[in-house]
């Protein structure tokens, strides 16, 4: 079947382009597992009844032109199985394995350690679905919604991607931990999803880009380690989910870009910060977002110094961010690296050895790029003329991972103790009152071309389409 130069048979039940009609034991056994995903897509995907959406579906995995857009009844979208074209004479970039053809097969010293990895990263995709799950009842226009549709199907389809790698290469335990994906609930208390952020409510369309903004974006980084992985299919099948990656986080981006370019030119009308009772989102509960936002996302990062981490690298199962472009020797042994730490319980830095700090490493290059949106958002208020800036909190703000899960600290990184902390809190993150005030906003548009009051419209639209396009429609 599949691939003339990397394109995909929509012929097959499961598009794909790995072979899977030559391999017919694989085949049943995704086969068998689509009916489940299908019935936890009714259960759990989005919610609004809808006639079609204007969706881009993967055609080709190739550097040119790889989407094809069309309109699509949601359940009726084709999730199939992408990975990049393989790269011919591939070896291993890091590690102890540094140099030696990369695995097309899991090594048996390995298996549980890239298991864990591979379910860790699918027990995220449909978390966000289900986060997402009531958003489609609120969007602020046809175009906002057809944007959560289809992150919501790219997601769906990057759970197929990990079941796939389950399936294919980790024997009954793979089938198992498969199943299990679709059984585990974001914000179950018999069954949580495994990473904290994927837990919390995505309550309303702030919430959505501030997480497309932030959470999505540790998904482009973990993914980017994920790609220089020794385990080619892994690689191959994370290199591809980052080009469907990239649209979800210009989701976040805009989205944010939009909220504040509508809150700076409320604040200029009315002459006023506090603009709730016309319409506008205030910039403090902007900011309470954000830092809510910023501090569960760093968390996904695991701990400043981790066992875990040095075990994968140096095992050559995770490497690091732009792992090949990096000029060191690629194995760490002897380096050491200055990680965040507590000392005499305030924030502070330490050495230790690199390859046990390799997950603040990959936080710093997070931070660093989430600070590309700051820089953005905060030149929109200065161009409306507004003083005031929106900033990053501190690391050591509301986290629950790490060393500074042990402390409470202000966006400031002032240390607090216990009563202050719980004094002061709902100046720090999203009230029950913002909550409920930016709830108050949420009422769908769904003519083409209206917006909702409390953001502003897109500059341009989807594949040379306006914004008055009608990128969804009813029944
Ligand atoms: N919540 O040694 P440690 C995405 C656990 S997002 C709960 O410090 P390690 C997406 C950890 O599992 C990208 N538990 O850290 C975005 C470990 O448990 P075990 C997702 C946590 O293991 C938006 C223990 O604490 N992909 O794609 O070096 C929409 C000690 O951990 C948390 C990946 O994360 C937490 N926040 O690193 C859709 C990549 N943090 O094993 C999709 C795969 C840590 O002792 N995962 N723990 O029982 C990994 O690389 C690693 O598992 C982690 C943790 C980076 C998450």
């Amino acid at each position: 079947m599949t691939t003339t130069a990397g394109r995909i048979d929509y012929g097959e039940r499961i598009p794909n382009n790995v072979g899977l009609a030559d391999d017919r034991r694989l085949q049943r056994a995704l086969e068998s597992w689509q009916p489940r995903f299908l019935q936890w897509w009714r259960d759990m995907g989005p919610e609004l009844p809808h006639r079609d959406v204007y969706l881009r579906t993967a055609v080709a995995v190739g550097r040119d032109g790889w989407a094809h857009f069309d309109r699509v009844v949601l359940p009726e979208y084709r999730w199939g199985i992408f990975l990049a074209e393989r790269e011919p004479g591939r070896t291993v970039g890091f590690g102890a394995h540094q140099g030696e053809p990369v695995w097309q097969q899991v090594p048996g010293e390995y298996r549980s350690e890239l298991r864990r990895l591979i379910v860790v990263q699918g027990d995220t995709e449909p978390a966000s679905v289900e986060q997402q799950r009531h958003l489609g009842m609120t969007a602020p226009s046809l175009y906002d919604l057809r944007n959560l549709f289809q992150i919501n199907v790219e997601e769906g389809r990057h759970l197929w991607a990990m079941v796939y790698l389950l399936h294919a290469y980790f024997g009954r335990d793979g089938r198992d931990e498969a199943d299990a994906l679709l059984l585990r609930n974001s914000g179950s208390s018999d069954a949580p999803r495994i990473l904290g952020a994927f837990n919390e409510p995505t309550a309303d369309w702030l919430a959505f880009y501030m997480f497309t903004y932030f959470t999505d974006r540790d998904g482009k980084f973990q993914l980017g380690t994920l790609r220089e992985s020794a385990f080619d299919p892994l690689s191959r099948t994370c290199e591809f989910m980052l080009k469907e990656e990239a649209h979800h986080m210009f989701v976040g981006t805009t989205g944010v870009d939009r909220v504040v370019e509508r809150t700076a030119q409320l604040m200029r009308e009315h002459d006023t910060d506090d603009i709730r009772s016309h319409g506008g989102i205030p910039l403090d509960v902007i900011q309470r977002y954000l830092n809510f936002h910023f501090s569960v996302s760093l968390d996904l990062f695991g701990g400043e110094t981790s066992t875990n981490v040095a075990g994968y690298f140096t095992a050559g199962l995770k490497g690091r961010w732009q792992e090949t472009r990096r000029k060191d020797d690629h194995r760490l042994v002897d380096s050491l690296i200055a990680v965040d730490s507590l000392v005499d319980g305030r924030p502070a830095s330490i050495e230790v050895p690199a390859v046990t700090g390799l997950n603040q490493e990959l936080r710093r290059e997070y931070v660093q790029d989430c600070e590309n949106g700051l820089n953005r958002w905060n030149r929109v208020l200065q161009e409306a003329g507004v003083e005031r800036r929106l900033a990053l909190p501190h690391q050591a703000f509301n986290r629950h991972v790490g060393a500074f899960a042990a402390i409470h600290a202000t966006p400031a990184g002032e240390v607090l103790d216990d009563a202050e902390w719980e004094r002061r809190r709902d100046e720090f993150l999203p009230s029950r009152a913002d909550l409920d005030f930016v709830g108050s906003l949420m009422q769908p548009v769904y003519e083409p071309g209206r917006i909702a009051g409390w953001v502003a419209p897109p500059r341009v639209g989807i594949n040379d389409h306006g914004f008055e396009y009608d990128y969804v429609r009813f029944a």
